[in-house]
């Protein structure tokens, strides 16, 4: 689900959600200005028992903002400065909140924190349209870029595949690699480690 805050400072929002919703077919989108409880009411439904909610954006979108406005208790809400317009990091940690409406919420610094870890599973389910499209291909190796018979180059002319849609599956897909490396690698290591590990105190048990 995606939140478009900060409405009441935009000239068109109603433009810019329908942009958003183009972004992948069933896309919740919704608008608002994060500090009014009434128009953050919409949420709520989000926010039910057995429901759990976290919230993901860049530093000062108003992620602590809306989680006050849905009954999260105080946090620290920082202003943007000045100079250049981007959020101060006033959130430094993850936490997790219990709103009166029953769910439960996370709320979290910047994006920048976050990484992808074991999700080939979710990027396929969102972007099974772009795979559907990608088996298409002639060359099961194609790499999209101007080879003969390449399925997205021609869904991208006749408009049935969004670039920016195409952009981020290429974005997310190479996130996803890179990381799953690193914690293949690291996984790894931690084998190797409980094994010496486990060596050592074998050997100490058998010397008494
Ligand atoms: N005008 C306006 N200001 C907002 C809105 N949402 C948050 N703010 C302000 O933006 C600043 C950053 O909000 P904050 O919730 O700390 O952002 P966070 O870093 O995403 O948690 C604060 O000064 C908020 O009062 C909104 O919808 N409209
Ligand atoms: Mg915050
Ligand atoms: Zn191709």
């Amino acid at each position: 689900m995606v939140v478009l805050t900060k409405a009441d400072l935009c000239e068109d929002p109603a433009a810019l959600a329908e942009r958003a919703r183009g972004l992948h077919p069933g896309l919740v989108v919704e608008v608002m200005d994060a500090r009014r409880a009434e128009q953050a009411e919409v949420l709520r439904s989000w926010c039910g028992p057995g429901q759990s909610v976290a919230l993901l954006g860049s530093s000062g979108v108003g992620k602590s903002t809306l989680a006050g406005v849905l009954g999260a208790g105080d946090l620290a809400t920082g202003g943007i400065r000045e100079k250049d317009g981007k959020g101060k990091h006033t959130t430094t940690s993850r936490s997790l909140h219990l709103l009166p409406t029953g769910g439960v919420l996370v709320d979290n610094p910047g994006v920048r924190e976050f990484q992808l870890g074991d999700c080939d599973e979710g990027v396929a389910d969102l972007f099974e349209d772009v795979l559907r499209i990608v088996a298409e291909c002639r060359f099961s190796d194609c790499r999209h870029e101007g080879e003969p018979g390449c399925a997205v180059r021609a869904a991208m002319e006749s408009g049935e595949l969004d670039e920016r849609r195409y952009a981020s599956f290429v974005k997310l897909n190479e996130e996803q690699a890179r990381n799953a490396r690193t914690l293949a690698a690291r996984r790894e290591r931690e084998r190797k480690v409980g094994k010496s590990y486990k060596a050592a105190v074998e050997r100490k048990r058998r010397r008494g």
